[in-house]
């Protein structure tokens, strides 16, 4: 199979430019392709790793993938998919965005080797062309009504769109131009809110080259918005957006992310988001015909996806975590690292002393209200150190309760933890 008939399995091929066209330029050469990230935040999240995936799927078939940072255009603002105008950020804020952002996508292609990946920043050639270079060498060849007529534009008419992201189509096509020209780059790529700025860089090239004959061919190629059976939105948890940063959602967040996917749904995110073949993709959607309840197909999905992301060691933590909490495995047995990041969102509290009064702490962390609240929920049984029920009114929480001699995990009644740390 060459990497478009993979993308068509895989139903990763939204809308595509001349396709039997693009194959026989992908069958015979290795080709560059590019796709761009402005940044607009601090980091990339589950819903844009669909398009970095469908790069290294690109460069796995041996061709060679930019990774655009739009360090110009995100200080311009594109409208595509957009309801409403932004607000501007501050350059500075652009540039600390645009140095996470490149930093992030570092990690999921390849920059050794023949088909090595790169990263390049729009705000080396836009950054300091002036106005009457763009107006006249760029902004001249895109006539009014084809601008209007695109569908970020269009559907902003009345609700009102500003100059700046009106102008928006023409910088990402003056990128895709400049890196035909310079990189030989032939193909771009995004999902599909880029469709209409990614055709009008190809129109850009037609005129700017001339026909069809006299260049080489350009093509324009986008996947999918990924939905779920359910209707709601892809990449959204209780907490709010899935990050690729591991700052802003741990690897245990991310791997129960994928986890609690729907059955109605696991088989085609098995199929966009990993690199599993087309045999081990059937056998795990026979999986989840015949035997559901063994999440087998959600547990690979979660396994590659967080792999990818965040690296094997960090797959083998959320496990661990995920074991200790819900596998019937033992609390004790994590590291002080797995236990801050299991129990990242649990209320805290700090002692002072090393060893404490049951009772004493219970009130003290605000987990029972009084000293006879207390009393009732250790008798009732409702009261758990480390997993395990603790009946004894003058127990001591002391040193060996002390998880990898730092935390003591308090549960009351069946799913209220509490995270003990000693000072
Ligand atoms: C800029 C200059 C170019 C080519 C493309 C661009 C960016 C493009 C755009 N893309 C989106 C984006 O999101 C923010 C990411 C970082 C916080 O706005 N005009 O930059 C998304 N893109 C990935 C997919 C997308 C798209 O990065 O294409 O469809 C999301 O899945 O929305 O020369």
């Amino acid at each position: 199979m060459n990497v478009l008939e993979d993308l068509e399995f895989r139903g990763l091929i939204n809308q595509v430019t001349d396709q039997a066209g693009l194959q026989q330029l992908l069958d015979k050469e290795s080709v560059t392709l590019y796709c761009g990230f402005d940044p607009t935040g601090d980091s990339l999240h589950i819903g844009h790793l669909l398009t970095i995936i469908t790069m290294r799927r690109f460069q796995l078939a041996g061709h060679k993938p930019l990774a655009l940072v739009g360090g110009a255009t995100g200080l311009i603002g594109d409208p595509s998919g957009k309801k409403a105008e932004r607000t501007l950020n501050e350059e500075e804020v652009v540039r600390m965005y645009s140095d996470r952002i490149k930093e992030q996508l570092s990690h999921y292609l390849d920059f050794e080797g023949g088909g090595k990946a790169e990263i390049v920043n729009n705000y080396d050639w836009i950054g300091s062309m002036s106005v009457v270079q763009f107006l006249r060498d760029t902004g001249k060849h895109f006539g009014l009504n084809y601008m209007l007529a695109k569908e970020s534009v269009e559907s902003r008419i009345t609700s009102g769109i500003s100059f700046t992201e009106f102008s928006y189509q023409i910088l990402q096509s003056l990128d895709f131009h400049h890196l035909y020209n310079e990189k030989n780059c032939r193909l771009q790529i995004g999902g599909s809110d880029q469709w209409g700025n990614i055709t009008a860089g190809l129109e850009l090239i037609r005129k700017l080259e001339g026909s069809e004959e006299k260049h080489p061919g350009a093509y324009g190629f986008t996947i999918p918005l990924v939905t779920k059976a359910d209707g709601s939105k892809f990449g959204k948890s209780e907490g709010g957006a899935i990050w690729l940063d591991s700052e802003k959602t741990s690897p245990y967040e991310f791997y129960q992310f994928l986890i609690n996917t729907d059955d109605r749904d696991v088989v085609k995110f098995l199929k966009f988001f990993t690199f599993l073949d087309e045999a081990e993709l059937a056998q795990l959607e026979e999986e989840v015909e015949k035997r559901p309840e063994e999440r087998g197909a959600q547990r690979r999905l979660a396994e590659e996806v967080t792999t990818f992301v965040h690296g094997k060691e960090a797959l083998a933590q959320a496990q661990n975590i995920s074991q200790a909490l819900f596998g019937g495995g033992n609390l004790k047995e994590l590291t002080a690292a797995e236990v801050k990041q299991g129990f990242k969102d649990v209320p805290a509290h700090t002692v002072a002393e090393q060893e404490k009064g049951l009772i004493e702490l219970l009130v003290e962390a605000g987990i029972s209200s009084s000293k006879r609240q207390a009393r009732e929920d250790i008798k009732s049984g409702a009261v758990y150190i480390n997993g395990e029920r603790c009946q004894e009114l003058d127990k001591v929480v002391g040193s060996t309760e002390k998880i990898d001699g730092s935390f003591t995990i308090i549960r009351r009644g069946k799913k209220k933890y509490f995270l003990i740390q000693y000072a």
